[in-house]
């Protein structure tokens, strides 16, 4: 119970845009002693964030420590369901295992896998993710959509759409989407997305979605191997980013628009994945598990099948596969 003092504690003061709240106040709000209210804002500022204590007017939260722990991201939630479970970790191999585990369990749709540092993070193919300690979001969440099997893929560009809002919300710059998976800003990654699938032949039990955002890391904290081709919203913005916000928000974004593709489809979500596309109209080269060729990306279908025009007008569909854009 305490936890969930706390944390309300902590949103009120979150949300009260620079204003005072006066410890009588808040005992009113939660029916609790003003001893009781000043014992949360101590342990508040134990675990670093700062208030200023104005006399006779109350409390301002001035800052909040740049960690995420469950109790903030929750504060700042806005979802109906998504994020009500959290499970934090310090260290993980990947995020990924755990969320699997847990969604065979019967975890409900919204329940985060979250942590600080992983130590064998993953892409595709089993490809190694660079997860920094400290620097970045390494998160899986998992959603239980009501569809077939084969529309599984469709949710990698419904999360990439969801992620590019929140980005562009709350860090105050546009990335776009590089089909299928990746988030770029100046034609650097910035977010990976890996979604993984459990099922039956004709039904999703549960889509297990992994989600690498790179946040507040200097240039010398990515590994040299990906120094060239990996970028971080700092090293974009100039600014350190609150995790936590940032989260909250993609939370938020994903539980909308995956009920929005459940109930309609990708088609209503098209037009803006079009608009943060940086792949349609480009001269790319498309590696498949088969092949290698090159054409034009001309389009993306209601289903989100690339579409890609060869040099000799042939038009072939593209459903999975890494592409490179032309210079
Ligand atoms: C992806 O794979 O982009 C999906 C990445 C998903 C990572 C999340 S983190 C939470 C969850 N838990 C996990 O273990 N994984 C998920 P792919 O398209 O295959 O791209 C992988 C390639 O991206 C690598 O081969 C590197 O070239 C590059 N890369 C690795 N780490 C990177 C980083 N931090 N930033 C940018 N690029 C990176």
């Amino acid at each position: 119970m305490s936890g969930t003092y706390k944390h309300e504690i902590l949103k009120k003061l979150q949300h009260a845009n620079g204003e005072a709240i006066s410890g009588q106040q808040l005992a009113d709000d939660f029916e609790l002693s003003r001893t009781a209210i000043w014992k949360y804002i101590k342990q508040l500022e134990e675990e670093g964030y700062v208030f200023e204590t104005i006399r006779k007017k109350g409390y301002i939260l001035k800052s909040q420590p740049n960690l995420i722990d469950a109790l903030k991201i929750k504060a700042a939630l806005e979802t109906e369901t998504f994020g009500e479970q959290i499970i934090f970790k310090e260290t993980l191999p990947s995020t990924q295992p755990e969320a699997h585990q847990l969604a065979q369990q019967g975890a409900p749709a919204g329940t985060i896998v979250i942590c600080e540092e992983q130590t064998s993070g993953r892409g595709r193919m089993q490809r190694e993710w660079k997860s920094q300690k400290g620097k970045g979001i390494w998160m899986s969440v998992i959603l239980r959509p009501n569809v077939p099997p084969y529309e599984a893929p469709q949710f990698t560009l419904v999360a990439a759409v969801a992620i590019a809002k929140a980005i562009e919300e709350v860090a105050d710059i546009r990335p776009e989407i590089k089909w299928p998976n990746d988030l770029l800003i100046d034609g650097l990654k910035i977010t990976g997305i890996l979604t993984e699938l459990q099922a039956d032949p004709d039904r999703v039990n549960a889509l297990i979605m992994g989600i690498g955002i790179n946040v507040n890391h200097e240039t010398d904290d990515f590994p040299e191997d990906i120094r060239d081709i990996a970028t971080s919203l700092k090293l974009q913005t100039g600014k350190e980013i609150d995790r936590a916000k940032l989260i909250a928000r993609i939370l938020l974004h994903l539980e909308n628009y995956s009920n929005m593709y459940v109930e309609s489809g990708f088609q209503p979500i098209k037009k803006e994945w079009e608009n943060y596309s940086c792949t349609i109209g480009q001269q790319i080269k498309v590696s498949t598990i088969n092949e290698v060729f090159y054409g034009k990306a001309v389009a993306i279908t209601n289903d989100g099948v690339l579409k890609v025009q060869l040099p000799d007008g042939e038009t072939r569909s593209v459903y999975s596969a890494d592409i490179e854009i032309s210079k």
